[in-house]
C-alpha cells in the first residue's frame, strides 16, 4: 500500500552526534568570477591538505550547478563523479591543488541563497548553505580558508565590485570590461563569503580604533538612497567604539563596508568586512521610518558588526552549535542598545518579543532545544529559541558569574579560540573556569527544550516574622522529550511591605536547582509582597498566588522598572484571562493601576507607554487551554474601551504631551511619540467623537513616520471615512518607496477590522503584491498570520490563503516560505473545528509535488505535533 508520505523519498536528518572532523582542509582558496547577471563563471583553486590518516576522496558540496571542468595539479582530469549533488574526486597524496569551474545564472536565481540578483545589482547570501551554489567547496564551518577574490564584470553595468577582506588590486580591461581584487586575510569558512557588483554610491566614514588603525567604512547603496545612510553609518560608529569598551574587541580590516539590497531573506548577514543587509534595517529618515525602524537599524548594524567577533573570528564547528554566535551576539546587541537609551524599556521589549516569538515555539510541534540534535534543513534553526533564548542563556551566566567574571570568560573564550571553529561546550567551559563556578546542571539549558514552568508561594507568620517563600519549578513535555530534569534558574527576588511599600530586603538572586525548594527570611514585620523573576532574570513563566491588589501595589512601589511592569502586564493578563473565560470581568483593578502609572511623573515616558499596553491577543491566547480568538478579541477591546473612558482627561493629557515639537530623535522625543500613538489608541478604542478627526489631522501633520504610521494604524482599525482617505495619500505619497509600501500592507493585514481576511485576500492581488520580495510577502503573509482573530476567523479561510500563498512562494523561495508556516502548527492550542481546518492544510501542503525539503519539514513536524 502506498499512502501520501511514502510517495517522497523521506529527506536526510544530520545528526549533532555524527559530527566528523573534516576529510580535507582548505587552506587556501583562489576564486575569479566572469560576472554576468546571465551566465556567471566560476573559476575556484582550493588547495587541499589530507586531514587525518585516511584514504577517502575530497568531497565538494555542489547545488544545481555542473562542473565544466576539473583539473588536479594542474592537469585536467575526468575520474571524478558526481554523488548526490557532491563533487568527488580522487586524490592519492596529502595536498594538492584542485580546481574546477563551473556557470551559473544569478537572474534566474529567486531563492535568494549564493549569488543572485536584486535591483540589477549582483549579490551573495551563503549562510547557511548558500556556498555550493556558487562554487564546489567543503561547505561546512569548520573548513577555514583564506580568500582571494578577483572579478572581472561590465563596468558600465557594474561599476562597483566589492568582496571580503581588503582590495588589493583593480583596473580597466578591453571591452568596456574592469576588474579588482580583494585579500581577506582571515581565515573563515564558506558561508562568510561575499561578493557584490553593482551601480552603487557609497557614504564613506573613518573609524580609529582604540590601537590607532584607520578604518574606512563604506555604506552602500542606490544613489538616491544615500540621504537614508547617515544613521546606519552612525550606529556603525557608535558600535565599534562600544564593542572595544564594553569587550575589548577591536576591529581587524583596513575596511568594513554594508551593502544595501531591497531582496534578502532575513535581516543581514556578517559577512567578513563586507555585511550584506536588507535594505529596511539600513535606510532611514524621519519621513520614511518609525523610531522602531531606526532602533531596529542601529541594533542590526551592531548585531552583524559583533558577529566579527563572536561568529567570524571564532565561528561555529557545526550548524548545530548556531547559538554559540547568534544567541550570545543577540545578547550584545541586546546590552548595546541598552546602553543607547532606556535599558529597563530595552528589556521589555525583549521580553515581549521572546514571549511573542519563542515561548509559543517552545510550546508548540517546533520546540527544539537551543543546541539542536537534527535537521533536515538548517534554515529552518534560525528560529527565537537558537537566537533570544540562546541570548537569555548567555545573561543567566552573565548574571550567574556578575560582570567582572563575565567579562574574564568572554575574553578566556575569544583568547583561547580565535581563529577557530568552537562549541557551545567550548563556551560554557570558559564561563566554568574564568567564573570559577559549575555548570553542569546548567548545561541542560542546551539540551532541554520548553519554558520552564515556576510556582512560587509566600507565606508570612506575623506572630514569629518569619516568611517563607516555596518555589517549585517543572519543565513541559515537548516533541522527543517526554521528560525532563530541573533546571538551573536564577531568580532575583525582593520583598516589600505591604503596608509601609519599603523593601524588606536586598534584591537577592537564588539559583533555583531542584524540583522545589523553600527559602525563608527572618525579622518580617509585616505582610511581605513578592518581587519575583526582577530584570526576567530567567526565561520562565511564574506562577505566584499574588492577588490583584499585590499585583497593583507591586505595579506602584517595586524599584525594579521590569518587575513594575510586569506586575502590570500580569494583572492585565489576569483580567482579560478573566474576562475571556466568563465573558466579562473587574476592571477596576487595571484602570486604577493604568491611572496611577499615567499620572506618575517620574517614570520615563517611554515606559509609561509599554506599561500602559495591554497584552497581545496572541499572549492572552497562551494563557488558556483552548484559544478562543473571538472571546479575547471582545474582552481586549472591552477593556480597551473602558480603560479610554474612564481615563479620557489623561490620555489628552498624554496625547498633548508631546506638543507641536518638530521632531528630534532623542530617547526623550521617542518617548513622547511612544506615548502619544498608545494614548491614540485609547482615545479611539473609548469610542470618542473626534477620534477619527484627531488622528487624521495628525495623519496630515505629522513630520515624521513613527506619528503618521500610528494615526494610520488607528484609522485602519476603524471605519470612519478618513481611513480610506488616509490609506490611499500614504500610497500615493510613497509609491515609488518598496519599504514604505510593506508598511502599508503590513497595517492593513494588521487591521482589527471584521473585514481583514478578505480585504488582505484582495491585497494579494494588489499591483504592488509580489512573493520574489521577502519583504513584501512577509509585509501581507506574515503580518495576516499573526493577527489572531482575523487568521483563525472561522470557516478557516485564513488557513487556505495562508497555504495557498506558501504553496506558490516555496517554488520560488523555500527559506521564506518555510518561515511563514509556523502558525499553522499551533492547531492543537485551538477548538476542534479550527485545529481539523489547520491540519488539512498541512496535509495539503505536505502531499504537493515537489515540494522543497524545508518547508517539508516544518509542515510534517507541525502535523506530528
Ligand atoms: N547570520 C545571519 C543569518 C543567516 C540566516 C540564514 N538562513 C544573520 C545574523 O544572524 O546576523
Ligand atoms: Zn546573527
Amino acid at each position: 500500500m502506498i499512502d501520501a508520505h511514502a510517495a517522497f523519498a523521506s529527506p536526510h536528518v544530520t545528526r549533532r552526534e555524527e559530527y566528523a572532523p573534516p576529510d580535507w582542509m582548505v587552506p587556501e582558496i583562489a576564486l575569479d568570477f566572469a560576472l554576468d547577471a546571465g551566465a556567471t563563471r566560476v573559476k575556484a583553486r582550493l588547495d587541499v591538505r589530507r586531514n587525518g590518516a585516511h584514504d577517502a576522496p575530497l568531497r565538494l558540496d555542489g547545488a544545481g550547478q555542473q562542473p565544466l571542468s576539473v583539473s588536479v595539479d594542474g592537469v585536467a582530469v575526468n575520474d571524478w563523479r558526481i554523488e548526490g549533488e557532491q563533487l568527488v574526486v580522487p586524490l592519492s597524496g596529502a595536498a594538492h591543488v584542485v580546481e574546477t569551474e563551473v556557470e551559473i545564472a544569478p537572474d534566474r536565481n529567486t531563492q535568494l541563497m549564493g549569488l543572485y540578483a536584486s535591483g540589477g545589482n549582483l549579490c551573495t547570501q551563503c549562510e547557511a548553505e548558500g556556498f555550493r551554489r556558487i562554487t564546489y567547496f567543503p561547505d561546512r564551518p569548520d573548513v577555514l580558508s583564506r580568500y582571494r577574490v578577483t572579478m572581472t564584470a561590465d563596468k558600465a553595468r557594474y561599476p562597483v565590485l566589492l568582496a571580503n577582506g581588503d582590495p588589493v588590486g583593480a583596473g580597466d580591461l578591453d571591452g568596456g570590461l574592469h576588474w579588482a581584487e580583494w585579500h581577506d586575510p582571515f581565515p573563515k569558512p564558506s558561508y562568510l563569503f561575499a561578493l557584490v557588483a553593482g551601480d552603487l554610491a557609497v557614504n564613506r566614514g573613518t573609524f580609529v580604533t582604540r590601537s590607532g588603525r584607520e578604518v574606512q567604512l563604506g555604506i552602500w547603496v542606490r544613489e538616491q538612497d544615500l540621504p537614508k545612510t547617515a544613521h546606519a553609518l552612525d550606529a556603525l560608529k557608535t558600535s565599534m567604539a562600544w564593542d572595544e569598551r564594553v569587550y575589548g574587541r577591536e576591529y581587524d580590516l583596513d575596511v568594513f563596508n554594508i551593502v544595501a539590497v531591497d531582496d534578502f531573506n532575513f535581516g543581514a548577514m556578517e559577512n567578513k568586512g563586507l555585511n550584506i543587509f536588507n535594505s529596511r534595517y539600513i535606510l532611514a529618515d524621519p519621513d520614511t521610518a518609525t523610531d522602531y525602524d531606526f532602533d531596529a537599524i542601529a541594533a542590526v548594524v551592531a548585531h552583524e558588526y559583533f558577529h566579527n567577533w563572536s561568529g567570524n573570528r571564532v565561528t561555529c564547528r557545526d550548524w548545530f552549535q548556531l547559538s554559540l554566535k547568534e544567541g550570545f551576539t543577540v545578547y550584545r546587541d541586546q546590552g548595546f542598545s541598552a546602553d543607547q537609551g532606556s535599558a529597563a524599556v530595552k528589556r521589555i521589549e525583549d521580553v515581549r518579543g521572546l514571549r511573542a516569538a519563542q515561548f509559543p515555539e517552545d510550546a508548540g510541534p517546533l520546540a527544539h532545544p537551543v543546541r539542536p540534535e537534527s535537521y533536515i534543513e538548517i534554515s529552518n534553526f534560525y528560529t527565537a529559541t537558537i537566537y533570544n533564548k540562546g541570548a537569555e542563556l548567555i545573561r543567566m551566566m552573565a548574571t550567574i558569574l556578575g560582570p567582572l567574571k563575565f567579562r574574564a570568560a568572554t575574553d578566556l573564550y575569544f583568547d583561547r579560540f580565535d581563529g577557530t571553529a568552537a562549541t557551545c561546550e567550548d563556551y560554557v567551559a570558559c564561563m566554568e573556569e574564568a567564573g570559577d563556578v559549575d555548570l553542569s546542571q546548567f548545561r541542560l539549558w542546551y539540551t532541554q527544550a520548553g519554558t520552564p514552568r515556576v510556582s512560587a508561594t509566600l507565606e508570612h507568620h506575623a506572630g514569629s516574622g518569619r516568611a517563607t517563600l516555596r518555589l517549585a519549578q517543572h519543565v513541559p513535555a515537548t516533541p522527543g522529550q517526554p521528560s525532563k530534569s530541573p533546571m538551573v534558574l536564577p531568580l532575583k527576588l525582593r520583598l516589600f511591605g505591604a503596608e509601609t511599600g519599603a523593601p524588606l530586603t536586598d534584591e537577592q538572586l537564588i539559583l533555583l536547582d531542584e524540583t522545589s525548594e523553600s527559602v525563608t527570611f527572618e525579622t518580617v514585620a509585616e505582610r511581605p509582597i513578592l518581587s519575583i523573576n526582577r530584570g526576567f532574570s530567567a526565561p520562565v513563566v511564574v506562577e505566584s498566588d499574588r492577588t490583584a491588589a499585590d499585583l497593583a501595589f507591586l505595579a506602584r512601589h517595586d524599584d525594579d522598572p521590569f518587575a513594575r511592569y510586569e506586575a502590570m502586564q500580569q494583572l492585565m493578563l489576569d483580567t482579560l484571562v478573566a474576562a475571556t473565560i466568563e465573558g466579562q470581568a473587574d476592571h477596576r483593578a487595571v484602570i486604577d493601576a493604568v491611572a496611577d502609572t499615567l499620572a506618575n511623573e517620574g517614570l520615563d515616558r517611554a515606559f509609561v507607554a509599554e506599561a500602559v499596553l495591554l497584552p497581545s491577543e496572541s499572549f492572552i491566547g497562551d494563557q488558556l487551554s483552548v484559544v478562543d480568538p473571538d472571546a479575547i478579541f471582545a474582552a481586549r477591546e472591552a477593556l480597551r474601551r473602558d480603560l479610554g473612558r474612564s481615563l479620557a482627561g489623561q490620555w489628552r493629557t498624554a496625547y498633548d504631551l508631546a506638543g507641536d515639537a518638530p521632531y528630534t530623535y532623542s530617547p526623550q522625543a521617542k518617548g513622547l511619540r511612544r506615548l502619544r500613538s498608545v494614548a491614540l489608541g485609547y482615545i479611539a478604542a473609548s469610542g470618542a467623537e473626534d477620534a477619527a478627526t484627531l488622528a487624521f489631522r495628525q495623519f496630515e501633520r505629522a513630520d515624521n513616520m513613527t506619528d503618521r504610521q500610528a494615526a494610520l494604524t488607528t484609522l485602519a482599525n476603524g471605519d470612519d471615512a478618513e481611513r480610506e482617505a488616509a490609506l490611499d495619500i500614504f500610497y500615493n505619497r510613497y509609491a515609488d518607496n518598496g519599504l514604505v509600501l510593506d508598511k502599508w500592507f503590513q497595517t492593513q493585514a494588521l487591521s482589527a477590522r471584521d473585514d481583514t481576511p478578505q480585504a488582505v485576500a484582495l491585497l494579494a492581488e494588489h499591483p504592488d503584491f509580489t512573493l520574489a520580495n521577502p519583504n513584501r510577502a512577509r509585509s501581507l503573509i506574515g503580518a495576516f498570520s499573526v493577527n489572531q482573530r482575523a487568521f483563525h476567523a472561522a470557516g478557516g479561510a485564513g488557513y487556505r490563503f495562508l497555504a495557498d500563498q506558501l504553496i506558490a512562494l516555496d517554488k520560488l523561495n523555500p527559506q521564506t516560505a518555510a518561515k511563514l508556516l509556523p502558525p499553522l502548527g499551533r492547531w492543537k492550542r485551538f477548538d476542534a473545528t479550527r485545529a481539523g481546518l489547520m491540519r488539512a492544510v498541512l496535509e495539503r501542503i505536505v502531499a504537493v509535488p515537489g515540494i522543497s525539503k524545508d518547508v517539508l519539514e516544518q509542515a510534517s513536524k507541525s502535523l506530528e505535533g
